[in-house]
């Protein structure tokens, strides 16, 4: 493979809503190259990029995927993302590589919703980006409807730079505004035919040409007196103007083409050779520190760690970009984050599973290695006197779970092993064994993902799996208060047990007054870790029950906590005061008093109206304007409060709070309802009260266990 340096790479990330056309799209672009003889199709399950068996069942992509082209002198690494947002993760870690976004559109939908989340992180890592709207050549086929999508939700920055002469089925020319010239296509597609401007059109394109020069001026005095002296700009100086405006993220350039029927790659392979800033044209990488470290390929090296995953046969696969430096086959790196050295024993560059070997990769390249055991993801390697760790991906928190439960138990220490390396691998899921629910909890981004998830269980882990509802992390409280007493005594042949607690308990809220009747001696504040608190005040008078045993009582009290007297949930917000009890000179010891705090603040508990409460999310959904009704009436049967909604262009944002009991499967749910065009999300918000009746049932539930 030839080989590049650092002036003649560019790295892009293709971006989009589902199925806008990325992955046919990344075929074209190589097959517009002539690295590959034939163009695969997603239909024939048979792209570069698609190449897994879980994408070819699904026909969607699931894994960002490497590959790349090569046109005139550059070398374009390529990553090609899914557009489901179940995988945003593999967004935010390609994102973190790549220098140019390709923001695709399908030209009938335009502007989707998932697109918002996706611009989320473009928008936070100022990416320079092009807009691509891909699909023209459909039968309902917008170009100026998407176009107008397009600047309505990016803004003014949005600048058409090429437009469909006939869109539709018969699409077969391109006028581009910066050549002003236009492309036609043979049937086949490929190599356009160049040719002027037709009359019919020239109106238009001038327009068009004349917004595109100013747009392009504007990010530069210099150019900008240049096109007030001239009246125009010449195509180097667009250019120039157009780089400045894309780095700043001023400019988003628009393109337009059919990647299924090879119109149009060609151009924007130029125009990212051309125009797309390269990986030194970029602001340097930071540490994590906010220091400097500038793509050179003279200092040494530095490598960031932005991808690892596990392919049957071939072991760990560690993608990287290399940031600083330049790194040859066997070369001995230092993790920074391990402090352990690994050796790179090979080099390659990855176009979806095939590996071509390289024998170095230089700075502003992107590669992959194999058998790397300590490695990460968001992991730094460096050179060993150059000790710098970059910063990381900041990953989206999981927004759904599910309880994972072996089929057989043989399996179960190995189905944990298998969750901690694929948590490695996707850094968006996350597994936990949950005490209060006794269940492995598995967190991710949407019930598809976690069908990926078990699908990799079952097929690279061997292990079967049943994904089960999770159980609700309810929280027992009380609404009064209430006292009680309770005697511990046992007397059986040798030493006996002999403790007597009286307490009462009342609802802890922030600030309360003192108790009447009793004065506290000493007050023990405890936050407790599943949120809310336990005040534990000694308010004993006259020594009836020695200091010492204090912490038994407390530590009885905290069992209970711990294991409410309803359900079984974690009780919050109590104040224990313990003001009188018993002891004997002989028999009582720590062990009694712990029975007989327990006991007695279960007593107390029982009568002091007891009250389960659920934890409630804080929804936001966005949903297209005509699929509202559906989705309110859906949130109203899961126990919602509609918080409020907000149009936002064609889309409502519905605010509601949602118990997490009415939450299960609610993505499937949301998907099905507006056949993906909605997406949610959600965070926690409070523990509020369940309703009478659902109380009742959760009572005679826990008891029937
Ligand atoms: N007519 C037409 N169909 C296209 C074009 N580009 C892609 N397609 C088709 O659109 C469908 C989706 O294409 P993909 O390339 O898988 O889209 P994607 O954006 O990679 O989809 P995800 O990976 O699921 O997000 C496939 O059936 C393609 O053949 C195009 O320019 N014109
Ligand atoms: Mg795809």
């Amino acid at each position: 493979m030839k080989e590049y340096d650092d002036k003649h790479i560019k790295n892009i990330v293709l971006l989009g809503s589902v199925k806008s056309g990325k992955t046919t799209l990344a075929e074209t672009m190589v097959f517009e190259a002539g690295l590959i003889k034939r163009r695969g199709s997603v239909e024939e399950k048979s792209t570069i990029s698609d190449y897994h068996e879980i994408e070819h069942e699904r026909g969607n992509s699931v894994y960002a995927t490497t590959l790349h082209t090569e046109w005139r002198d550059y070398k374009i690494n390529i990553i090609d993302t899914p557009g489901l947002d179940d995988f945003v993760g593999e967004i935010a870690s390609s994102l973190r590589v790549a220098d140019t976004c390709l923001f695709l559109f399908h030209a009938q939908y335009g502007v989707e919703v998932g697109s918002e989340i996706t611009w989320n992180y473009v928008d936070r890592f100022k990416k320079p980006t092009v807009f691509v709207v891909n699909q023209v050549d459909h039968p309902k086929a917008d170009f100026d409807a998407t176009v107008a999508g397009i600047k309505a939700q990016f803004g003014p920055a949005a600048v058409v730079m090429q437009y469909p002469v006939n869109q539709g089925e018969g699409f077969d020319a391109i006028i581009d505004l910066l050549k002003m010239t236009m492309y036609k296509f043979p049937a086949a597609g490929g190599k356009p035919e160049k040719l002027p401007i037709p009359a019919a059109e020239k109106e238009k394109a001038d327009q068009l040409h004349n917004e595109l020069v100013e747009k392009a001026a504007e990010n530069d005095e210099a150019l900008m007196e240049l096109y007030f002296e001239k009246g125009s700009l010449d195509e180097d100086e667009l250019r120039q103007g157009l780089k400045l405006g894309m780095l700043k993220h001023d400019v988003f350039p628009i393109f337009c083409l059919s990647a299924k029927k090879n119109m149009g790659s060609g151009r924007l392979m130029g125009f990212i050779d051309n125009v797309a800033p390269g990986a030194r044209e970029m602001l340097p990488e930071k540490t994590a520190d906010g220091k400097e470290v500038a793509c050179d390929p003279t200092k040494p090296a530095v490598l960031f760690v932005f991808k690892t995953l596990v392919e049957p046969f071939l072991g760990k696969i560690t993608f990287f970009r290399v940031c600083s430096g330049e790194v040859s086959e066997a070369v001995d790196l230092i993790n920074h984050q391990t402090g352990e050295t690994e050796r790179l024993n090979q080099l390659f560059i990855m176009d979806g599973k095939n590996r071509n070997q390289v024998k170095k990769l230089s700075a502003g390249d992107i590669g992959a290695t194999l058998k790397l055991k300590g490695t990460l993801t968001n992991h730094t390697l460096h050179a060993k006197d150059f000790p710098v760790a970059l910063a990381t991906i900041e990953f989206p928190e999981p927004r759904i779970r599910t309880a994972v439960v072996a089929r057989e138990k043989k399996d179960e220490e190995k189905l944990s092993e298998a969750l901690r390396d694929m948590q490695a691998e996707d850094p968006t899921l996350m597994a936990e064994f949950a005490p209060e629910l006794k269940q492995l909890i598995l967190w991710g981004q949407g019930e598809l993902h976690h069908s990926v998830a078990k699908w990799r269980l079952e097929h690279v882990h061997g292990i079967r799996v049943d994904f089960v509802e999770p159980r609700i992390p309810y929280r027992e409280t009380i609404q009064k208060a209430a006292t009680a007493m309770y005697r511990h005594k046992k007397q059986s042949g040798g030493a006996g047990q002999f403790a007597e607690v009286h307490l009462r308990i009342e609802p802890y809220v922030e600030g309360m007054a003192d108790p009447s009747g009793l004065s506290i001696r000493q007050q023990e504040e405890i936050d407790l870790k599943w949120g809310g608190k336990l005040v534990f005040c000694n308010c004993i008078v006259g020594g009836v029950i020695d200091q010492k045993f204090l912490p038994s009582i407390l530590k009885g009290i905290m069992e209970k906590m711990e294991e409410g007297p309803m359900t079984g949930s974690y009780v919050r917000d109590v104040r224990v005061l313990v003001f009188d009890g018993k002891m004997h000179p002989v028999d009582s010891n720590d062990i009694s008093f712990k029975i007989a705090g327990a006991q007695a603040f279960k007593e107390a508990f029982k009568n002091a109206d007891p009250l389960i409460l659920e934890p409630i999310y804080e929804m936001e959904i966005m949903v297209p304007e005509e699929l509202m009704g559906d989705v309110m009436s859906d949130l109203q049967s899961r126990r919602s409060i509609i918080a409020g909604m907000e149009s936002h262009g064609k889309y409502q944002i519905i605010r509601a709070t949602t118990p997490l009991a009415e939450q299960y499967k609610y993505t499937t749910a949301l998907k099905s309802m507006t056949q993906g065009r909605a997406s949610f999300r959600r965070h926690f918000k409070e523990y509020a009260p369940v309703p009478y009746e659902v109380q009742k049932t959760l009572l005679a539930k826990h008891q029937a266990q």
